[in-house]
């Protein structure tokens, strides 16, 4: 039996590659970092399938622990301070985790047992202002937040100590991927949420940055099935993965309120709030590497996301109403 350590379990794509890696027979441990609260919302329906190690990227002490204990012949580091907004104003914390992370972490598998496999999380935020479209391996990086610097560090640390020590190092520079999973501060999720509690009465308005940036979206379980294949090649590399269509923010708010019939304009605010100090304006990816080497393929189109998050939004605003109601009941205030 195979075994496999994901960091980054409880967030979006580390539930989905949890679920893939379970599937497929491994031995999977999640690390999780200490909080008061509980934030396995996204992998509470693995139960004891998934095994849960406490540990934080920021302690390099608590990983190399991790990694004794565990043993895993894989590790998919997909931890970090991912929302791009929040990296302005942390931009300190988002390099501690986002970028110095990744060397701790290589660290501790270096010390331990260097014939780890390892898969970093590496993202097209790198391509930031676009050198070339569309971007591939060898396109060069402008990365234009704290986010997406943090993230470059990440991936050449990832390539240097693939080159310094010979380990299996493999960065997956991923496109936007998104699912009824994504985290509800993201563009698509923020959008497809709204439209259901619009829908549902809850809401009027929904307040936006730019509309006009341009993205590279995909379905994050496409995109999980793809960093494990880059971890069974003979050869450690590194692959983009992106589905080869650009679409503007206005197109996926048009078409999100368009699949619940309603018109974006009466709803839409834009509000320099969101607006970030430097926009990534056009992403748009080139995966034939991956598609020839790798064999992948995205198997979601940008319609059909979009349908499959807005239904799974107002199935989830109306499980959220109904509770309510319950309890409200409950308490003889209904
Ligand atoms: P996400 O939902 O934001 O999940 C981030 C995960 O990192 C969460 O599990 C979070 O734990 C964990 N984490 C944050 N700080 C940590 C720390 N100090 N120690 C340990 N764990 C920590 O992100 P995602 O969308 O699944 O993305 C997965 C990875 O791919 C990220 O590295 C992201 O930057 C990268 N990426 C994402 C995309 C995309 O479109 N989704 C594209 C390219 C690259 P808590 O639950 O405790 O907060
Ligand atoms: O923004 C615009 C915003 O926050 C998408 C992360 O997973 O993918 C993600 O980064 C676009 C941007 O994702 C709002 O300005 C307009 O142009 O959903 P997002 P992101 O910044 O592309 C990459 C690949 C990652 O690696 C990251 O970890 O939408 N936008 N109005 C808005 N975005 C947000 N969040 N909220 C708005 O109100």
């Amino acid at each position: 039996m195979k075994r496999a350590l994901i960091t980054g379990v409880t967030g979006q794509d580390g539930s989905y590659l949890a679920e893939l890696l379970i599937q497929k027979g491994y031995r999977v441990y999640g690390l999780i970092r200490r909080s008061s609260t509980v934030p396995t919302e996204r992998i509470y329906h693995l139960g004891d399938s998934l095994n849960l190690v406490s540990g934080d990227l920021l302690d390099e002490k608590s990983l190399r622990q991790i990694i004794e204990e565990c043993q895993p012949d894989e590790v998919y580091n997909l931890a970090a301070q991912s929302f791009v907004p929040e990296s302005w104003t942390q931009s300190i914390l988002t390099g501690e985790i986002t970028a110095l992370g990744v060397t701790r972490l290589l660290n501790a598998i270096r010390d331990v047992n260097p014939q780890v496999r390892f898969y970093q999380a590496s993202t097209s935020e790198m391509f930031g202002k676009a050198q070339t479209v569309p971007q591939d391996e060898k396109t060069p990086f402008y990365p234009r937040s704290p986010y997406g610097v943090s993230k470059l560090y990440g991936h050449w640390i990832t390539v240097n100590y693939r080159e310094s020590y010979g380990m299996f190092a493999c960065s997956g520079i991923l496109f936007n991927h998104e699912s009824p999973r994504r985290g509800r501060e993201f563009l698509t999720r923020k959008v497809t949420y709204a439209v259901a509690r619009i829908v549902a009465g809850l809401q009027n308005e929904l307040r936006l940055g730019n509309l006009d940036a341009q993205r590279d979206w995909g379905y994050a379980p496409d995109y999980v099935e793809g960093m494990w294949r880059m971890l069974q090649q003979e050869s450690p590399e590194d692959y983009v993965l992106a589905t080869g269509e650009t679409h503007s923010v206005r197109e996926w708010v048009d078409k999100s309120f368009a699949v619940a019939g309603l018109d974006y304009k009466d709803y839409v605010v834009v509000d320099p709030r969101f607006v970030r100090p430097a926009e990534v304006d056009l992403l748009i990816g080139d995966s034939g590497k991956a598609r020839k080497q790798l064999g992948w393929n995205p198997t979601v189109t940008f319609d059909e996301l979009i349908e499959i998050m807005v239904e799974a939004d107002e199935a989830l605003v109306q499980e959220q109403e109904a509770s309510q109601h319950a309890i409200a009941a409950l308490r003889g205030i209904r």
